[in-house]
């Protein structure tokens, strides 16, 4: 994996509820194995980002902690990787504002997630939800990142950002490494148990449709139970089988098994083998972090020092970055 060792990835996660089986699958997963592949990574909680939607202080406090606290539990080991809370490191908002005035209203305006969200909260659509995509660049940017994961609907922000360095590029000089994105191959797109053809999504709340990553094995088992399948009663993996085929996904994801494998397993069994089955895979998965969640959560000092270290190295990484951009703009150096 030698080729690997100097390349940068970024990626970055908001906090606006409990992650989900989603997000871990979809996401965490994928960032666990970047950083045992030998790239040099840097995670980070997008709580500014977070308030482009209303938030509830108390609220977005405690995500934000047992977000912390959950990826640390998962295994984001901080020997080897980066991870910190956006909010901390001030250079994200500084460079967010130069980036501002390098991104056209045009390009803003066809931003999908955009439209969606002003339509999704139409009582307060603020400037902030506009210039999103240009905070984003700059959480990129800040780290030179060769590399940027996210899920497909974060596309089209990560190749504004590629535009926006490269236009800053070519105004003054290279400044800054032009970012790819990287859709995950590995790890399932997750839909809602309850609505198989809806991506299971944190911001639907704690329903039966979602499972989060801090639900206790009983309510796991529960949740299953009641996935929503079809009246063939067989596991079979086909496109016209969605809620099926949404529950290999996961069981394969977990157990490492193929769609071939997981169907000989069930052959002649129904969905009262398999969901169970599926449910004990999810309880098994999350149970050991769990208990190291609770024990880091415990644990509030060395939670803030892990907080406050990642926050300085992120710090002094990213300020290299601004003072640099600050100098080819023409900004008065104070001496
Ligand atoms: P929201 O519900 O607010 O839209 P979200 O749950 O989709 O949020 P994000 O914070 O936008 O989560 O995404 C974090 C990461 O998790 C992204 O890389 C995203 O692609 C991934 N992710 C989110 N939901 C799923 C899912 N159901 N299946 C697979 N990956 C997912
Ligand atoms: N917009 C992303 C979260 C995010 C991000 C980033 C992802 C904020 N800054 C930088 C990758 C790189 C989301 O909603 N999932």
């Amino acid at each position: 994996m030698e080729s690997n060792e100097k390349k940068r990835i970024l990626s970055m996660y908001q906090c606006t509820g409990t992650f989900t089986l989603g997000n871990y699958l979809g996401a965490f997963k994928n960032a666990l194995r970047f950083q045992e592949e030998g790239y040099q990574c840097a995670y980070a909680l997008a709580d500014l980002h977070a308030i482009t939607v209303r938030q509830e202080p108390a609220q977005l406090r405690k995500y934000t902690q047992d977000a912390y606290a959950f990826l640390l539990a998962m295994g984001i080991d901080l020997s080897k990787t980066l991870f910190f809370i956006q909010s901390h490191v001030p250079q994200h908002a500084q460079l967010a504002w130069i980036l501002n005035c390098y991104t056209q209203f045009g390009e803003l305006s066809r931003m999908t997630q955009f439209k969606d969200k002003s339509a999704k909260h139409a009582d307060n659509i603020n400037a902030g939800l506009f210039t999103y995509p240009c905070l984003m660049a700059a959480d990129i940017l800040l780290y030179q990142a060769d590399f940027v994961p996210v899920g497909a609907d974060q596309k089209q922000h990560v190749e504004i950002a590629r535009d926006i360095a490269e236009r800053f590029n070519g105004i003054y000089s290279p400044t800054f490494t032009v970012p790819e994105p990287i859709i995950p191959q590995h790890g399932a797109r997750v839909m809602s148990l309850q609505d198989p053809t809806r991506k299971m999504s944190k911001s639907d709340g704690n329903n039966n449709g979602c499972i989060s990553v801090l639900d206790d094995p009983d309510t796991i088992m529960r949740k299953f139970k009641r996935a929503i399948t079809d009246s063939e009663a067989c596991v079979r993996y086909s496109d016209d089988k969605p809620g099926v085929k949404n529950l290999m996904e996961i069981y394969s994801c977990i157990t490492g098994k193929s769609m071939e494998e997981i169907e000989g397993e069930f052959a002649g069994k129904g969905y009262g083998d398999f969901k169970p089955a599926v449910a004990e895979a999810v309880i098994g998965e999350l149970r050991p972090i769990q208990e190291r969640f609770k024990e880091i959560l415990q644990d509030k000092d060395y939670l803030q020092r892990c907080c406050r270290e990642n926050a300085e190295k992120a710090g002094s990484i990213a300020q290299r970055t601004v003072s640099k951009a600050m100098k080819k703009i023409g900004f008065l150096p104070m001496k």
